[in-house]
């Protein structure tokens, strides 16, 4: 009883979410558009009893301090809400990654936090409804309840704002990210902290939204047509332009280290002399690299000229949540 347990994979945004208009019910400025990815996924077990006294969470095995606990237990709270009850928690999630660079995502996590506790408390959510909910722990994760091209609906109201897959005759399979991990000791402004700052000082923010509902447009064009390069060239400006908003902020500040511009040019040069390859960039230094699967090799050799292997990891388009079946306890 009380039980669920689930997994969700990470998705990366082609066509970015940056900028909340809602921070309480986590409604975005924009719509967004990503791709979910196969090669990192989390899986969260969650058990609700009356003899819990307080909310816990583990994350790797290991208990995570009272910041990440109270946003768990935050999220817990929309969850008892639904189902009527006021039953403390314990929560254990893994993440699997294929190395420990700094690749743990919000977006995987809270998803599978959402299944779980569909699961556990007998929900009965939706697909449409599960997204709601993942959206309120953390906006990317909404996406993450579904696998493939997805689009998030910025919507106006707790109702109206969730994601959808992108019907895409299944051309994501076709494709392929690879990961340039980037090592940087620099303390990184969260995506959270960042997007804000952006939203109320940043003198570019107001083109970044005019632009940014046309490049959604151009992206589900080239989705429906399956027009690499159109996606590509759609993916690398709305990356660059969320990442312009940044150094007009006030304070200024920026993701990129310098090896992430070595990593960016790099892909154009390997891009001029012949092999189609896009990179986008989220709140850290992280270079992702969108291709087509028929050019992984390819393109690995040429990244391999200027990245150790180690840093380089490929993931192909990936699944949407899932629930598991808990293992039984005695
Ligand atoms: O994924 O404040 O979901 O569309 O990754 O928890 O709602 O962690 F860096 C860009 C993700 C932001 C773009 O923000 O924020 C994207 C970003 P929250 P998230």
């Amino acid at each position: 009883m009380y039980n669920g347990k689930a997994r969700a994979y990470t998705n990366i945004a082609l066509i970015k979410y940056w900028g909340k208009k809602d921070q309480e019910l986590i409604l975005p400025m924009n719509n967004s558009l990503s791709l979910t990815l196969d090669a990192f996924h989390t899986e969260t077990s969650v058990h609700f009893s009356p003899d819990y006294t307080k909310d816990s969470f583990y994350l790797d095995d290991l208990e995570q301090d009272a910041k990440a606990t109270t946003k768990v237990s935050r999220f817990l709270d929309l969850a008892r809400k639904k189902a009527g009850i006021s039953y403390c928690a314990c929560v254990k999630s893994q993440n699997f990654v294929p190395t420990a660079a700094g690749l743990a995502s919000s977006a995987s996590g809270l998803a599978a936090l959402t299944g779980a506790c569909n699961d556990a408390l007998q929900l009965g959510l939706s697909d449409k409804e599960l997204s709601q909910l993942a959206r309120r722990g953390s906006g990317s994760a909404c996406r993450s309840i579904f696998g493939g091209f997805v689009e998030w609906e910025k919507g106006d109201s707790d109702e109206t704002s969730f994601a959808q897959k992108i019907p895409s005759n299944n051309w994501e399979e076709d494709l392929a990210m690879i990961f340039i991990l980037i090592n940087d000791q620099k303390k990184e402004v969260s995506s959270r902290d960042g997007m804000q700052l952006t939203v109320e000082t940043s003198a570019y923010y107001d083109s970044w939204l005019e632009t940014t509902a046309k490049d959604i447009q151009t992206a589900k064009e080239a989705i429906l047509q399956q027009d690499f390069q159109a996606l590509g060239e759609v993916t690398e400006s709305n990356g660059l332009k969320m990442h312009a908003t940044t150094l007009a902020a006030v304070p200024p500040f920026t993701y990129w280290s310098p090896d992430s511009l070595r990593a960016m040019n790099t892909v154009r040069r390997i891009r001029k002399n012949g092999l189609s390859c896009y990179f986008t960039m989220d709140a850290g230094p992280n270079v992702k690299v969108l291709c087509q699967k028929k050019d992984v090799s390819a393109i690995l050799t040429e990244l391999q000229k200027e990245f150790e292997e180690e840093q380089l990891t490929c993931a192909y388009a990936g699944k949407g949540l899932k629930s598991l079946e808990m293992e039984v306890s005695k």
